[in-house]
């Protein structure tokens, strides 16, 4: 096992709620088998600001926890790993990483794609983009635009306090009919009701987390003073949450990112959790490289996905994927078919771009 550091230039800052990103520091996960080797990656952030977890932190649960649990097992099978960590609370980030690793290394030395594994029912998936906060609605604007023109199917913008109803306005002004919803990362309280009810006016798909993550009860009491549906990211870590908070009326839809919730396989689970119950779900992103690009693709590719979710091209954050870029046309991605993830890093940009490199032994 390795755990990789690597540092990805972002084409342009990506403001949230939270924060500003120009690099996305990534903690890789390599694993060697006997037959394959297999990639994860790990979607934390630098700092603890989307959620506790953060890049350092996982790297060392990993390195602490996480690797030495699995290394002891006699034959580690991906579908065994959640299990096998299970001792360990929480680090979902990081336990996630490490199983795609050991499911990308199983799929790898049988053939077989990560989507066929998920259960996959198409080969293209439709792209949405994620808009970070700009400094004026002017350039706002300007970016919405450029992603109109490029064929993003849907646009979602971050919203925060200040700078939610009037961007929102001047965007749906001058695009009527564009597919559109926002995503406030918890930054809201249930005082701020109001300003998030004069969202109704702009025909939103969604509103996503406007509240804190484990205010779930006070999202379903916000569900029912806005008529914009409500989508949840942060609060939904497992299958259990995610049932909790569509029965308390928290969501009406799922964002599923697979890192938040420890790996591909327990995304599957929520998804089919939600289709049990009528409720979409759409694939988050967490600003990965092609590595989680793929795997997220695939993901996005299985039932119950019916909306475009933050799946776009490489393009969207990197001159210089470190895969094969994943080039959108039509407002679509291909779902890779090949073996495992169907991508591997480019050993040139890999060479660019790692920072550090750590092996871990059990
Ligand atoms: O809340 O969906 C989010 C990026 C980093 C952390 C949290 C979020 C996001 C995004 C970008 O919105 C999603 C992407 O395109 O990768
Ligand atoms: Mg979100």
């Amino acid at each position: 096992m390795e755990l990789l550091r690597v540092a990805m230039p972002l084409v342009v800052p990506f403001r949230t709620s939270f924060g500003t990103q120009h690099t996305r520091d990534v903690l890789l996960v390599r694993v060697v088998t006997p037959e394959a080797e297999g990639w994860g990656e790990c979607v934390a952030l630098a700092e603890p600001v989307y959620s506790s977890e953060y890049v350092e932190g996982a790297q060392h649960v990993l390195r602490t926890h996480l690797v030495p649990r699995l290394l002891a097992a006699q034959r580690p099978d991906a579908a065994g790993v959640a299990v096998m960590l299970a001792g360990v609370r929480g680090h979902r980030m990081a336990k996630g990483a490490l199983e795609m690793a050991v499911l990308d290394a199983e799929l790898r030395a049988t053939g077989l794609s990560l989507a066929s594994r998920l259960g996959a029912v198409r080969e293209r998936v439709p792209c949405g983009v994620s808009v970070g906060i700009a400094d004026s609605v002017e350039q706002l604007c300007e970016w919405v635009s450029g992603y109109a023109e490029e064929g993003y199917l849907r646009v979602k913008l971050k919203i925060e306090p200040g700078w939610d109803v009037e961007p929102v306005r001047a965007v749906r002004e001058r695009f009527a009919d564009l597919p559109l919803q926002v995503d406030g990362n918890g930054a809201y309280t249930l005082d701020d009701a109001a300003a998030l009810g004069a969202l109704d006016a702009f025909d939103l798909l969604m509103l996503e987390q406007p509240l804190a993550a484990d205010a779930v009860r006070d999202h379903a009491r916000l569900a029912e003073r806005l008529a914009t549906p409500l989508c949840l990211d942060e609060s939904i870590t497992s299958v259990t949450a995610a049932v909790d908070a569509i029965e308390l009326g928290a969501c009406r839809i799922v964002n599923i990112k697979a890192g938040r919730v420890g790996g591909y396989l327990e995304a599957r689970r929520i998804a089919e959790a939600c289709a049990l119950r009528d409720v979409p779900v759409w694939c988050g992103g967490m600003v990965e490289t092609g590595l989680g690009r793929a795997a997220n693709v695939a993901l996005a590719a299985t039932p119950g996905f019916t909306l475009p979710g933050d799946t776009s091209a490489s393009a969207r954050f990197y001159a210089q994927d470190l895969t094969e870029p994943f080039v959108m046309s039509d407002g679509r991605l291909d779902v890779p078919a090949g073996p495992g993830l169907g991508v591997t890093p480019l050993p040139a940009v890999l060479a660019q771009v790692t920072t550090a490199v750590e092996r871990v032994r059990g």
